[in-house]
């Protein structure tokens, strides 16, 4: 979909949320408008007894532009016909932190180094995204592997936000103790 029509954008086909579980470490993201995720982003996948699919995400946030800390997310799933595609609920550990009510994309995974994830929260007038967000995520924390890279790259474009990412580091930030506010 090279119009950039956010209602053509290729999905991952026969996508299986049970291959999909476990760790996912952010290797690059296109931010959205506003307040987002720095770095250090690690998310972790789950399935619920009733199938549904549930995530925790943690990530270095800057708030009161000088107030760094780890956000920790807790995200439920709700289906939709197309079984890529999600509406994701989100909310913070801390209560201070952000809530909201965001699209979920597999925009394609080979469920064992590499996935890309696509939301757009704003659909401009003319059908392309106005203001979206998207990660690139990997199974190791170090990167992606140099046979997936060509993948992803493709998969950007596909997107219309090749030149919009930014690489994610992991510093370790996260792992330490929730600072308190
Ligand atoms: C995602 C992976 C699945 C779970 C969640 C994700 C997104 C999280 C955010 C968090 C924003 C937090 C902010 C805090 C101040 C897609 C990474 C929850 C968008 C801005």
């Amino acid at each position: 979909a090279q119009d950039c029509q956010v209602a053509n954008i290729q999905v991952m086909q026969n996508f299986d949320r049970t291959k999909y579980v476990g760790t996912w470490y952010a290797v690059a993201k296109k931010d959205p408008v506003g307040l987002f995720l720095r770095d250090n982003i690690v998310a972790n996948f789950a399935i619920k007894e009733d199938g549904t699919m549930t995530a925790t995400a943690e990530g270095r946030v800057i708030i009161l532009n000088n107030w760094e800390l780890c956000a920790r997310m807790f995200a439920t799933f709700e289906d939709t016909p197309d079984p890529a595609k999600f509406k994701m609920k989100y909310w913070g550990a801390a209560s201070n932190l952000q809530t909201g009510d965001d699209a979920h994309w597999v925009i394609d995974t080979d469920y064992e180094n590499y996935a890309v994830h696509y939301s757009c929260r704003v659909i401009d007038y003319d059908g392309t995204c106005l203001d979206g967000y998207s990660f690139v995520f990997s199974r190791h924390p170090t990167g992606l592997r140099p046979e997936d890279q060509r993948i992803v790259t493709q998969k950007k474009q596909d997107l219309c936000m090749i030149g919009k990412y930014r690489r994610v580091d992991h510093t370790g930030y996260c792992q330490e103790p929730e600072l308190p506010m």
